[in-house]
């Protein structure tokens, strides 16, 4: 079709078509021009962090082009969106990230090289962004590469905390300091502030009703501006946008203050509205329940919705359409309160009756589930979210009336069922639970592997999944290879690609069974444990800078790096660390010949209030001072406590692994991504029928994992037999661990007074005696295998090989196809019309 193109048009289409160089001389043309003009600095003098930030800022140039014309490739073909609402977005750092993606890691290297910097230095400059908790959140991150990687159009909505992820640090006496995240202090050169982009955004207030329909008057309202971040695709010019919103003081300005003559208290108000963009809540699979954190909610929510539907709206087309071009996916309950702002934008603002509004509101939404685990299931008091959102409040109980509605319809004289499937939990407090109102309000649910997904139909919402047994369905979670191999690893990518002939495997990780055939190949065994050797040479120098002691490269890298909680059983592993110190102070010198050395590494944080997690913590701390310093133990064991355990973190220390361990109890677990993490750099894992535990062993083989301890099925069982005094371990390594603990061998009584009371029967909870014998068991087996290197590579190669299921690639594309109906829309430069010239 003949495209209209004015004189303007062909003067812009002429610069627009002259894309960024891609030579080493350009890019070092386009950095120093950075340094000069956007950081103001002279361009013969700069040190490491400027010559990060210019070459960030031409990163970010080439991403705005690819992003601006992805975009508007995107609303020229008219395509259906998903949109990726989540309270948490930790995207660990950018540049690495982009050159590889770009393809243009080498002339990058090569430019800064000719400025006299080293491209890994200038990367290791940049703040980790960790505007999120652990897995929920990183998992958004790898999910926004796939979607970019595959085509998909989408947009992921969070809040631009100023304040991330607090920064871990640990007294001298073992204790977790926690010190606030200012990640901004430099500045951010990979967003873009969209000052124009803003949404008015109300709280508190009144309903008035005005004839026609209901109206949400008075209270508060703060803006919401917009912070987008290009997210480019591997080996695609897609690239896509994450939006996250800042609040800043409405712009109208307040006449009653103004009228009452007090112009200090008008402005100390409106400096308020920042707090609710202002701090991450660092509280990981539990829940908060503070009015701050369901304004953070409804303050991203609303501003997003507003967005999407004024998106929308720019053709002309009745919002009863909306749900065949968008999509949105809420990750958690944390978004749900959207259900009800939607709603209250059909009716309140565009005129739409509860029929039409609500028919369009349940085809647009889904919603994921992540735990099972009842503290973290939120609800808000109705009392809360009456004085928060009261149009809200109206219209959650209008959606449970007619829902109960049905419900009494089909199950007359019911009460029970009507109350477990109520919104409203009836109770002193009256509340609303969330999850119910997500699962009311979407057309798909799912949770994030197969055993938890079962778990979500047969224990979360077992009335639903009767009711809408297609409504329900898994999608097991996936980690994008691209930043857990290619950059993280690239000594194993490198193996990897050189015997596959090819790097394709980085965007189709199937191909990756293709190394199955050479496994027996001494060449191939011999490069896979030269790879791990430089990974575990790299980390033993941290810890030799961290903590001053050497570690052998022999000895097995034992690692469990995850958020600090009860279910996951830390504490189980640092018992088990204390029975093998008490088994090598045993050993006669022809035993210790024999012995396998460990390099034990344990990290991550506890939540601040979380007082249980935070005596964990302090209890590694200890145990590591205790078998460190012991002369007897020599090389046979180190136990190393690492602090602020972050993406970046975790890029560093994954690839090193031998073992890794994922021994939460079962059932408890939802799915675990660092598992596939790990596997996927050449480890092994020791853990529980668990999460996605079980189904990498089904992908990789039993033989290939260590697993032990009580199945999903079991625990009921076990924990009432614990509970009431049928049940009590009779292991002697954990009895005299928990006596040495009880003597405050390794920390004071403040710490090991709770935490052996923890142990008792009737408090074990998490069935950390029950399991311990079974524990030990595989540990035993794990250091017998550890000793023929040859079968141990071997394991890992197949691992390697076989984990293609878990790219976030794969869950992405069933996501895709199974929830939201998108197509993959890769970008073509010809139809963008500024270029039919
Ligand atoms: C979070 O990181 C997870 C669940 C939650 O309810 C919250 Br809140 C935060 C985790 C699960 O614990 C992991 O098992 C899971 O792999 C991850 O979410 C991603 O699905």
């Amino acid at each position: 079709a003949a495209v209209e193109v004015s004189e303007k048009d062909k003067i812009i289409h002429n610069i627009m078509t002259q894309y960024l160089p891609r030579d080493v001389d350009s890019i070092l043309k386009q950095i120093v021009n950075h340094v000069e003009y956007t950081l103001a600095r002279t361009k013969y003098n700069f040190d490491e962090q400027h010559a990060y930030q210019a070459t960030a800022y031409s990163v970010r140039d080439r991403l705005i082009e690819s992003w601006n014309d992805t975009q508007q490739y995107f609303t020229e073909k008219d395509v259906k969106r998903v949109y990726y609402l989540s309270m948490e977005f930790l995207m660990g750092r950018y540049l690495n990230n982009a050159l590889l993606n770009l393809g243009i890691e080498s002339q990058y290297q090569g430019a800064l090289k000719k400025l006299g910097f080293d491209l890994d230095e200038v990367e290791h400059q940049e703040r980790d962004p960790g505007l999120g908790n652990g897995g929920l959140g990183r998992l958004a991150a790898c999910f926004m590469d796939s979607l970019a990687t595959i085509n998909y159009p989408a947009w992921g909505y969070g809040i631009r905390y100023k304040y991330g992820m607090f920064e871990q640090r640990i007294s001298k006496e073992g204790y977790q300091i926690e010190i606030p995240d200012y990640w901004l202090t430099a500045g951010n050169p990979w967003e873009i502030e969209r000052l124009d982009v803003k949404y008015p955004v109300r709280f508190y207030g009144e309903i008035k009703h005005n004839g026609k329909h209901y109206e949400w008057q008075g209270g508060e309202v703060v803006t919401a501006i917009a912070y987008d971040s290009p997210i480019p695709g591997y080996d695609t010019y897609n690239t896509l946008n994450l939006r996250l919103w800042s609040a800043t003081p409405a712009s109208e300005f307040d006449l009653d203050s103004f009228s009452r003559g007090d112009y200090y208290s008008a402005v100390a108000s409106k400096e308020a509205a920042e707090k609710i963009s202002s701090v991450l809540y660092p509280n990981d699979a539990t829940e908060a329940g503070k009015e701050l954190r369901l304004k953070q909610q409804h303050f991203f929510v609303s501003a997003t919705l507003q967005d999407v539907v004024r998106r929308f709206k720019k053709k002309d087309r009745p919002l009863t359409e909306l749900h065949t071009k968008v999509a949105i996916q809420l990750n958690d309950t944390h978004p749900t309160i959207g259900i009800a702002e939607l709603m209250r934008i059909f009716m309140d603002h565009e005129s739409m009756g509860w029929s039409a509004a609500w028919a369009t509101t349940t085809k647009v939404f889904s919603y994921t589930n992540h735990t099972v685990l009842p503290e973290a299931l939120e609800r808000w008091s109705v009392d809360l979210v009456e004085k928060l959102l009261p149009r809200h409040m109206q219209i959650i109980y209008e959606i449970n009336r007619r829902h109960l509605e049905e419900v009494v319809k089909k199950y007359p004289g019911d009460g029970d069922k009507l109350m477990r499937m109520s919104i409203i939990e009836e109770g002193f407090p009256k509340m609303v639970r969330m999850a119910v109102l997500a699962v009311v309000g979407s057309h798909h649910v799912n949770g994030v592997a197969a055993i938890h997904s079962g778990l979500v139909k047969s224990r979360l919402f077992p009335d639903f999944y009767k009711e809408q047994p297609d409504k329900f369905l898994n999608m097991t979670n996936g980690v994008t290879p691209r930043r857990w191999m290619q950059s993280a690893n690239p000594a194993l990518s490198e193996v990897i690609s050189r015997w596959l002939e090819t790097d394709e495997w980085v965007s189709n990780y199937e191909l990756c069974r293709g190394l199955e055939q050479f496994v027996d190949s001494a060449d191939m065994q011999r490069e896979f444990r030269e790879a791990k050797r430089t990974n575990k040479k790299r980390v033993a120098e941290r810890i030799k800078k961290e903590f001053g002691v050497e570690v052998s490269t022999d000895a097995m890298f034992d690692i469990q790096v995850k958020r600090i909680h009860e279910y996951k059983r830390q504490l189980m592993n640092v018992l088990s660390i204390i029975c093998r110190y008490n088994a090598i102070k045993r050993m006669t010198p022809a035993e210790k010949e024999e012995c396998v050395p460990r390099v034990c590494i344990i990290g991550g944080k506890a939540a601040a209030g979380y007082v249980i997690a935070k005596h964990i913590i302090r209890l590694i701390n200890g145990v590591s001072k205790v078998v460190n310093n012991d002369k007897d133990v020599g090389d046979l064991l180190k136990v190393f406590f690492m602090t602020n355990y972050n993406v970046t973190l975790a890029e560093d220390i994954i690839p090193a692994n031998d073992i890794s361990q994922h021994i939460s109890t079962a059932g408890m677990e939802a799915s675990g991504t660092s598992n596939m993490k790990f596997v996927m750099n050449g480890g092994l894992i020791i853990g529980t029928m668990d999460g996605a535990n079980i189904e990498i062993r089904e992908e990789i083989g039993n033989d290939n994992m260590f697993i032990f301890g009580l199945l999903e099925e079991e625990i009921d069982r076990a924990r009432n037999e614990l509970k009431y005094g049928g049940y009590q371990h009779t292991d002697s390594r954990l009895q005299e661990a928990m006596k040495q603990i009880e003597a405050n061998k390794y920390c004071g009584k403040d710490v090991s007074e709770p935490l052996l009371k923890n142990l008792q029967p009737y408090n074990d909870y998490y069935l950390v005696t029950r399991d311990f014998s079974s524990y030990m068991d595989a540990q035993a087996r794990v250091d017998e295998e550890y000793k023929n290197q040859t079968s141990w590579v071997k394991k890992t190669i197949t691992s390697v090989a076989r984990m293609g299921k878990f790219s976030s690639d794969r869950t992405i594309r069933e996501y895709g196809e199974q929830i939201w109906n998108l197509e993959a829309t890769p970008f073509v430069p010809s139809s963008v019309a500024y270029k039919t010239v």
